[in-house]
């Protein structure tokens, strides 16, 4: 028996390395501007708790035939579907909680055409993916919330091409994020998916912003991908009078240096211009704005003047619909109510959220934080899970490089200080700064030595940032311990500091009195924030703040079964957008600060 079960432990594991062992390739930027077929839609299902696809059936990933008598048992049908993109979770009730496997097929009718390209782009699925085409196995990504794509053109057929692809959303203890986090683990394709044609040189990449510290020279590059790699190529920005003609190298890169004064982007003239990128063999286009991003001591310099960062926290949710938000309908939804409150800044909490939040946020005139799953109870001492962030924090940059919008890239949430933790996110800033350069880099620690009324700011880490995020709950996890107006701040760090979480659960509709005794009203969540808000006015290095949250989201950590229901209510609204009395506290404050 024991013989038995290591052998069939042994052919697990090699069917295992031989379907995990091929890597997405780099994604080409700026997805939405390609040449594509969207591949949205209903997509075939096999929900797999127990993943015997893999374990037991190990040709679930070929193209079986189609028909429900034959004897493997499991079959892709027709009228067994899932949306895509959508989380599985909230298409099945069955599936709420759902954290294992289920297998995808779609079938592609392609008609190949002679010096083209054709790419599988995935905008994103969480958490870990196997991808096969007609039952070869392309490649494996792990990660949610960042893009991944796999070239085919020599892999597919004229007529009907089947794509299967595993999805497993099981947390991991060394995956990123790790075991614990206050959210809904939404499985599945939970983004667009595109089949992209490109022509045989293509540009794949680029990089057009201002270079740190100026108004006015754009620095950059550009990098095509084909055999093709020695090219001339330009960068028009008709409405600029600008026609900027180089060189691709061997490589097929091209360096850009531009000197012009342009019209800069900000909170609130939010200019975009019409950008051209051309090769002799590819042209691709988009809008692009330009702005500076600097600090000053504990200032933070946008185009050369301070701003303070009205900001608000929400997760990619689509809370009314309780499910993975993924439209552009639903972006514009959060960004108005962003809007409304009257912010000019957004913490895309705690991942990289879809473009088009972070499109839109740009056309709307928000600057954004953006961030990497590197959550509580990260295995820093693991070289997967290091490796796998970076992969992350790569992913996240090369995306959205050239969103001006983006002033902040955050490596982390709420880690425990110590000198592994220390040293891995140290080497994420400077991985962030080797690939751009030109923005500020922070992350949201949560911990700060008490004594008496002072609170004060050190962590080692801080030496390599540039802003201070700091979560704080004062008033809500443990009370106020000193009173809010006696509480001083104080840091060992001259640089600007966000409080980039602080919130009080409220229930939407539950009323109490105005005190600390009516925990869960609308009144207890109103009364916080006025005791926050005097608290924050008294740091004179505060250069940003950020409620917790905008809206209630779902966590399967809330278990209260009056007031959370599997909610965290600490959202100005409700999940259904109400308005909480909290919210024109926040308001009023913000309607203060020009
Ligand atoms: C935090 C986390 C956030 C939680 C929040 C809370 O510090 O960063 O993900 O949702 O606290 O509500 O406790």
């Amino acid at each position: 028996l024991v013989k038995a079960l290591k052998r069939f432990c042994l052919i697990t594991m090699c069917f295992f390395a031989a379907i995990t062992g091929l890597k997405a390739q780099d994604f080409m930027v700026n997805i939405p501007n390609r040449s594509q077929i969207s591949l949205n839609g209903k997509w075939e299902c096999i929900i797999d708790p127990v993943d015997v696809g893999i374990k037991k059936w190990k040709s679930l990933y070929k193209d079986v035939p189609n028909n429900k008598d034959h004897r493997t048992e499991y079959a892709f049908i027709s009228s067994n579907t899932l949306n895509v993109p959508g989380d599985f979770n909230s298409q099945r009730p069955e599936l709420k909680f759902y954290e294992s496997t289920v297998w995808y097929k779609k079938v592609i009718n392609v008609k190949k055409k002679k010096g083209k390209r054709l790419f599988l782009y995935f905008d994103a699925v969480n958490y870990v993916s196997d991808v096969f085409l007609n039952s070869e196995k392309l490649g494996s990504h792990e990660g949610g919330f960042t893009p991944f794509q796999f070239e085919i053109t020599n892999k597919v057929k004229d007529g009907e091409n089947a794509i299967i692809i595993r999805v497993n959303n099981r947390r991991q203890k060394e995956g990123v994020p790790a075991l614990g986090y206050d959210w809904v683990n939404y499985g599945g394709i939970t983004r667009d998916v595109r089949l992209v044609e490109t022509n045989e040189t293509f540009i794949e990449d680029y990089f057009v912003q201002l270079k740190k510290g100026s108004g006015k020279r754009i620095e950059g590059y550009i990098q095509l991908n084909g055999s093709k790699l020695l090219q001339k190529i330009s960068i028009k920005i008709p409405e600029a009078k600008i026609n900027h003609t180089a060189t691709t190298d061997h490589k097929g890169n091209a360096k850009i240096s531009i000197d012009k004064k342009l019209e800069l982007w900000s909170p609130s003239n939010p200019k975009l211009y019409r950008v051209i990128i051309q090769s002799e063999t590819d042209s691709i286009e988009e809008h692009i704005g330009f702005r500076s991003i600097s600090t000053n001591g504990t200032e933070i310099i946008l185009n050369g003047q301070p701003i303070f960062l009205k900001g608000v926290n929400f997760h990619e949710e689509a809370s009314e619909r309780a499910s993975r938000a993924y439209t552009k309908e639903d972006a514009k939804k959060h960004l108005n109510m962003a809007q409304e409150l009257g912010c000019n800044f957004i913490r895309t909490a705690h991942y990289p959220q879809n473009e088009y939040v972070v499109r839109l946020a740009e056309e709307m005139g928000f600057m954004l934080w953006e961030e990497i799953p590197v959550f509580q109870g990260i295995s820093f001492g693991n070289k997967k899970t290091v490796t796998l962030a970076n992969k992350q924090l790569t992913e996240m940059l090369r995306r959205d490089k050239n969103r001006c919008a983006v002033i902040i890239w955050s490596v982390s949430n709420e880690t425990y200080p110590n000198h592994t933790r220390t040293s891995v996110l140290k080497s994420l800033v400077d991985s962030c700064r080797v690939i751009d350069n030109t923005r500020l880099v922070s992350t949201a620690l949560n911990k700060y030595e008490k004594k008496g009324n002072v609170f004060t700011i050190k962590d080692d880490l801080i030496e390599a940032l540039d802003v201070i995020g700091m979560n704080q709950y004062l008033g809500w996890y443990n009370g106020w311990t000193v009173s809010p107006e006696d509480i001083v701040w104080k840091s060992e760090y001259n640089k600007p500091l966000i409080i980039s979480e602080f919130g009080a659960e409220a229930l939407y509709g539950h009323h109490g009195s105005n005190d600390d005794t009516s925990s869960w009203s609308e009144e207890f969540q109103e009364t916080f924030y006025r005791k926050q808000i005097t608290m924050q006015k008294n740091i004179p290095f505060l250069s940003g703040t950020c409620p917790w949250t905008l809206i209630d989201f779902r966590s399967p950590l809330r278990l209260h079964p009056i007031y959370q229901d599997y909610w965290n209510r600490k959202g100005l609204l409700s999940e259904q957008g109400y308005r909480k009395k909290a919210w024109y506290v926040m308001k009023a404050y913000y309607d203060t600060i020009k």
